[in-house]
């Protein structure tokens, strides 16, 4: 009975589009003996239409499964198959014309940024402790770090809050450089590897809804310029910490409200947020933990490692389980200042590659 239906869909479909009008009994006819003499025309035409629009009937699309659609499908589609190298170019392709190509310009430094969406709301939602949560903090990473390893072109990462900026060499070649190709892929794996995480860094916070972050691509032609960006969005993490740190101690240990607390602090500047601390609430803002005050760095190091290898040796010609020392690449997480000039001494190999 199905085969039938389907049948008669496909007769449908042909004359339809066509001027061509084969019955439904004839076309089993056609297919049962495996005959290609379906007219050229009806032949084209079908396999045009059936390749761009999804809105024929499920049994004569592409993808379903053998047990979907059974065996008819395989057969009918068959002789059909032979002609969609000959209806490549449909008159539909000129609307590719319309795509524009974005490819970064040589030699700068790319910087993709992406920040969480409406984390304000996520964040009260998920029950982060204020200021800092720790959780959240160490999810990023973990999510900034699945980002390098995917994409090796990646020399420096940094992160604060809701945000990580991930800059690629100045010579990768990756994706032939297309902006929207290199920050999508960028942003929607780390949203993935967020979510594929979340369990493991809030075990007992089940995920509401799903996150979702917003991406940027800037290009910077000079090394000065890419650590002045990268020293902006650290000055930034001490700026907002310090505030929020303030804010939350008025909060939370002072007993005012949200109002009394940004009124008190309003104007005031860092060495008067330090002091409040200090006097207020015996708070060293000094001693607080490196990640809150100076965000997450993600940078390459050589690591030694040891795995275990079948292998034989110069002294021993049989082949048997040995332990081998090998360098590896591996994403280090730092706490670090990279707005003096020490962090960059210390890390030569990522500003010095120059391809021009
Ligand atoms: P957006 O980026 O325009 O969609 O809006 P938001 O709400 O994401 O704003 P944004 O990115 O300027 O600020 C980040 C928000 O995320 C901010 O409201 C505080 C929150 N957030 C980030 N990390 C933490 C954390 O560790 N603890 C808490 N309590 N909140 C955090
Ligand atoms: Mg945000
Ligand atoms: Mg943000």
């Amino acid at each position: 009975m199905k085969s039938v239906r389907i049948l008669q869909n496909l007769s449908a479909v042909i004359s339809s589009h066509t001027s061509i009008n084969i019955p439904a009994t004839t076309l089993f006819l056609h297919l049962r003996t495996k005959s290609t003499c379906l007219p050229a025309r009806a032949i084209c035409s079908f396999t045009q239409r059936t390749n761009e629009n999804s809105s024929y009937p499920a049994a004569i699309q592409r993808g379903k499964t053998k047990r979907q659609t059974g065996c008819l499908r395989l057969r009918a589609l068959k002789p059909f198959s032979f002609s969609t190298s000959a209806m490549a170019k449909s008159k539909f392709e000129y609307v590719r014309q319309f795509e524009t190509q974005d490819p970064c310009l040589p030699n700068t430094w790319i910087v993709i940024r992406l920040d969480g969406r409406n984390f304000h709301r996520f964040s009260t939602d998920h029950g982060f402790t204020k200021p800092n949560d720790e959780r959240a903090l160490h999810l990023m990473t973990r999510a900034a770090e699945t980002v390098m390893n995917d994409f090796r072109d990646i020399v420096i990462s940094y992160g604060q809050s809701d945000e990580f900026s991930f800059v690629l060499k100045k010579s990768t070649m990756l994706y032939s450089r297309r902006a929207s190709k290199l920050m999508t892929h960028i942003v929607s794996q780390f949203s993935s590897s967020y979510v594929f995480h979340w369990a493991q860094h809030f075990p007992d916070q089940p995920l509401q809804y799903p996150p979702g972050f917003d991406g940027r691509v800037i290009l910077y032609p000079s090394n000065k310029n890419l650590r002045d960006y990268l020293s902006w969005r650290q000055a930034d993490c001490h700026i907002n910490n310090l505030y929020n740190t303030c804010f939350w101690a008025l909060v939370q240990q002072g007993g005012m409200t949200n109002t009394q607390a940004e009124e008190r602090i309003r104007h005031t500047f860092s060495a008067d947020k330090n002091e409040i601390l200090f006097s207020e609430f015996g708070i060293n803002y000094n001693n607080e933990p490196e990640m809150y005050k100076k965000g997450t760095v993600l940078v390459w190091k050589k690591v030694e490692e040891t795995v275990t290898r079948t292998c034989r040796t110069a002294e021993d010609p049989v082949e048997r389980p040995r332990e081998v020392t090998k360098l590896r690449k591996k994403v280090v997480p730092l706490h670090t200042d990279i707005i003096g000039d020490v962090f960059w001494e210390e890390h030569p190999d990522i500003l010095e590659e120059e391809c021009f």
